[in-house]
């Protein structure tokens, strides 16, 4: 045993664990998940396994994020040592088939048969996965990939017998009515289904034996087919994907009650045979359980993205209206494939500008690509429009000059723009106008801009993310502070929005203490996709779990059971409007998000934004699928490198609660010693607390800063007291002896440096278990993904070594034996000018040595 590894701090009980099996990696897949599994039918054989090679550790157990310390589930341990013929589906046939539930079992291999569920928010995965033993064939040659077709890769199924099965079925796409949605589905379908057949999959009229039937429910011949009362309960958004006779002839019929609920439909036929399931019993369907799902991209009008690692912005306003780039269709084409149905396209810092006229035009022809797409564009608002482009003199929402201007300048958009979707505004927060410098609340200024587009149906979602200037006794504390008091004074057509965390986009943090305290409110979940804080375009940390952690904390506004997911979904507080928000990582780069691994980020909040109850691991497993192979020597260890990367980077960067100990204004590499700038909260040691006693931030009850009061009961309990706060979260809520015994039996210090030596190791097994499927992925994103993960590994090592230098300077400990010595000395890493660079980081000192073992013994 060379590295000991911990895997399931704080993760859902429904995730993959590794266990050493006769010294191969092997799942072991919880079976009982926290989660209720959705009803519905089974198709299908059993899911398919996940099995891989290589890697070298073994896990001890874990911490619940949310439950206390526990230990992980135990589940059933299905080693395939890398065979090429285990089932394919298996999970994602789970997944795709909604429930967290349905996707575990589906994963489960042996034990369950693939998930699938009709209803809302559930898609029924048709066939899971089993039944395919066939074998995949190495591949002879693979062409070189940009990255560029994300996961809409439609290569020849390169196994016989579902390819004869797919060649049989799928001969021509026909379309039911007339709507631009449901041309963009026959593209869809014809592109897809020629590429993953191999025969020219054309667009026909006449309904013969092997059509795919799309379109909508009130246009014939679907209207004719009994599905009326199935579609009706699946909203403007569901769809439906069967097989159905048609006058005698046996087609694939693609329905929504919407032409873009029948595209919905396409991509999700797509996927389920990119991912090569199989054909019996097909009938998936599903609805979102979240209205609202955009992407907030945080662009300037210069075309710089504000924390974006992936070039310039996609919008190149100078060319716009007159030039349409082809990247805003495939845009269009990625986002309606996971059911994103809104863009936010301007920087929450934002520029007025975007509200001319002239800039009006341009986000119209913008606009005019994405709508038979379902995407709706917003933009953001700046509270000082008025006076910046105006020649007002005021923005004081309650001025009948401002509201007059805002209710004009609504009028005026959605005169060229009928569908507009409404205003994001950050509003008094970091330097932005709001509507407290005329004395008034973000309520009076979000209620004014509502009613300017609440006669055209527009929303408006107003941020949560503040904290004021001074030196204010718990940053964390204060976006509560400010909000709750405010609840139901909101108008009907406002959202709240807040991040996941109540910091900024932390590696880990626990949830915001704003969802579930404000039921007279609907509120957004913000997510950040572009790893602003996580090893930007280059560390490979997948967010899936991270995502699904929030989305699954229990906050206890009703009782047991009133999860994250439920406040956002307005089910928990009988909301109308309901929406999710993920801060984009897309750029100009070839590859859109400026790695090959980032693109997961992107597909894993989209899927996850239209069913929040998805499985990290089920997303992870469709998007591997459709993204690079399915062939299980590729599948599994892929997946399991995906499944295990966010938390090794939160242990090699801030393990145990730590947060933002990260360099200033770049945020990538280390530095917790950081204690001059301006603003006590800005500093690293504001927030890691580090001195000769210990380490961390007291957020307990008097003499802690009492954040703690800001959750509900149970959460607040169980975070109050030291012993029941979670590992995870341990130094956020409390300030802990160097000397104090942790759950491991290791004192804090002795933690400290197994977190982050492990968090090391876990990197060189995560290269290790890439090394593996070169050969089986083109050359070049191999190469790219390679050469990411060596840099990562150093990386890891300079986190590692700055971060236990420093601290070693408050605990006046010593390394451990058993641990690697820090490479350098602290003196080293404070003097280490890098990143010259901040949107392509690098730190080129660093990269020498041997990063790994971290972990001696
Ligand atoms: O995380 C911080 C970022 C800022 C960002 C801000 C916010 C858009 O460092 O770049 O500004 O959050 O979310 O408003």
């Amino acid at each position: 045993m060379n590295t000991l590894t911990r895997l399931t701090e704080g993760l859902p009980r429904c995730l993959t664990r590794l266990t050493l099996l006769s010294g191969v990696w092997a799942t072991a897949l919880t079976l009982a998940c926290s989660s209720p599994s959705e009803s519905g039918t089974t198709q299908g054989g059993a899911g398919g396994s996940v099995a891989t090679t290589g890697g070298s550790s073994t896990q001890s157990g874990g911490t619940m994020a949310q439950g206390g310390n526990s230990t992980p589930q135990g589940g059933a341990n299905v080693a395939q040592g890398g065979a090429t013929n285990v089932s394919t589906g298996g999970s994602s046939a789970g997944a795709s088939g909604s429930a967290s539930g349905g996707s575990s079992a589906g994963a489960a291999g042996a034990q369950a048969q693939g998930g699938a569920t009709i209803g809302a928010g559930g898609s029924t995965s048709g066939g899971a996965g089993g039944g395919n033993t066939e074998q995949y064939p190495k591949p002879a040659s693979l062409p070189a990939e940009t990255g560029a077709s994300l996961w809409l890769r439609y290569p020849l199924v390169p196994i016989q017998g579902r390819l004869t099965e797919y060649k049989a079925a799928f001969k021509q796409v026909v379309k039911a009515g007339t709507n631009a949605s449901v041309d963009v589905a026959v593209t869809e379908l014809t592109t897809g289904l020629s590429g993953l057949t191999g025969a020219t999959v054309a667009a026909g009229t006449a309904t013969d034996a092997g059509s795919v039937l799309v379109g909508t429910a009130q246009a014939e011949p679907i209207k004719s087919l009994p599905l009326a009362t199935r579609l009706a309960a699946l909203g403007p958004e569901g769809y439906l994907v069967e097989t159905a006779d048609v006058g005698g002839k046996s087609v694939t019929v693609v329905a929504g009650n919407t032409a873009v609920g029948a595209l919905y439909g396409s991509f999700a036929l797509l996927r389920h045979l990119q991912t090569h399931r199989p054909l019996a019993g097909l009938s998936l369907s599903a609805a979102p359980r979240i209205k609202t799902r955009v992407l907030n991209h945080w662009d300037n009008l210069d075309r710089s993205v504000e924390r974006g690692y992936a070039g310039r912005s996609i919008w190149d306003w100078s060319a716009l209206p007159g030039t349409l780039s082809p990247r805003y269709k495939e845009y269009a084409r990625a986002n309606a494939s996971l059911g994103i149905n809104g863009t936010v396209l301007t920087n929450v810092n934002a520029n007025a500008q975007v509200l001319t006229a002239s800039y009006i035009s341009k986000v119209k022809a913008l606009a005019d690509v994405f709508r038979p797409y379902g995407i709706k564009v917003y933009l953001t608002a700046r509270f000082s429009a008025p006076i910046e482009i105006g020649n007002l003199t005021t923005a004081d929402p309650n001025d009948a000059g401002v509201k007059k201007w805002w209710t004009d300048k609504a009028t005026e958009i959605y005169g060229q723009i009928p569908d507009f979707g409404g205003f994001l505004v950050k509003a008094n927060s970091e330097g932005q106008p709001g509507p407290q410098q005329y004395m008034r609340t973000h309520a009076d200024g979000a209620n004014m801009l509502a009613d300017a587009v609440a006669p055209h149906g527009g929303v408006v979602m107003w941020r949560a993310f503040v904290y004021s200037e001074g030196s204010p006794v718990d940053r964390i504390k204060q976006a509560y502070d400010e909000f709750k008091p405010l609840d139901g004074k909101f108008k009907d057509n406002v959202l709240v929005q807040a991040k996941n965390g109540p910091l900024d986009f932390q590696p880990r943090e626990p949830f915001h203490p704003l969802f579930g305290a404000m039921p007279g409110t609907p509120l957004t979940l913000e997510l950040q996709i572009t790893k602003e804080y996580l090893g930007e375009d280059t560390h490979l940390a997948y967010l899936g779990p991270m995502f699904e952690e929030v989305l699954k904390s229990d906050t206890y506004a009703k009782g047991a059971g009133s999860t994250v997911a439920k406040v956002i979904d307005g089910s928990l507080h009988s909301h109308t409007l309901s929406a999710i928000a993920g801060v984009s990582n897309i750029g100009d780069d070839a590859n859109w998000t400026g790695s090959h691994m980032n693109q997961a980020n992107w597909y894993a909040y989209g899927r996850m934004a239209w069913n929040p109850d998805l499985s990290a691991e089920a997303v992870a497993e469709d998007w591997v699928r459709q993204t690079f192979s399915n062939d299980p020597i590729v599948v599994a260890p892929v997946v399991q490198t995906l499944m295990r990367s966010h938390q090794a980077l939160v242990d090699y960067m801030t393990p145990l609660g730590l947060v933002h100990i990260m360099g200033t204004d770049h945020h990538y590499g280390p530095a917790p010693w950081v204690s001059n700038l301006s603003r006590a909260e800005w500093n690293p040691v504001y927030y890691h607390k580090a001195d000769s006693q210990g380490l961390g931030f007291n957020r307990a009850p008097s003499p802690g800063s009492d954040a703690v009061a800001q959750y509900f009961q149970q959460v607040r309990e169980r975070f109050a007291s030291r012993a029941t706060t979670p590992d995870a979260f341990l130094l956020f809520f409390h300030h802990v002896g160097w000397a104090d015994k942790l759950a491991s039996g290791r004192t804090l210090w002795e933690e400290l440096v197994h977190r982050y030596s492990v968090g090391v190791d876990e990197v060189g097994v995560m290269r290790d278990s890439w090394a593996k499927v070169k050969g089986y992925v083109d050359d070049k994103r191999f190469t790219d993904v390679a050469d990411f993960l060596q840099i990562q590994h150093y990386e890891a090592r300079w986190w590692r070594d700055a971060c236990l230098t420093y601290f070693a300077s408050h605990s006046k400990q010593a390394i451990p034996a058993g641990y690697a010595m820090p490479a350098q000395t602290l003196s080293y890493y404070q003097g280490l000018t890098c990143p010259s660079d901040a949107k392509k980081p690098r730190c080129m000192p660093i990269y020498s040595g041997q990063p790994s073992p971290a972990v001696l013994k």
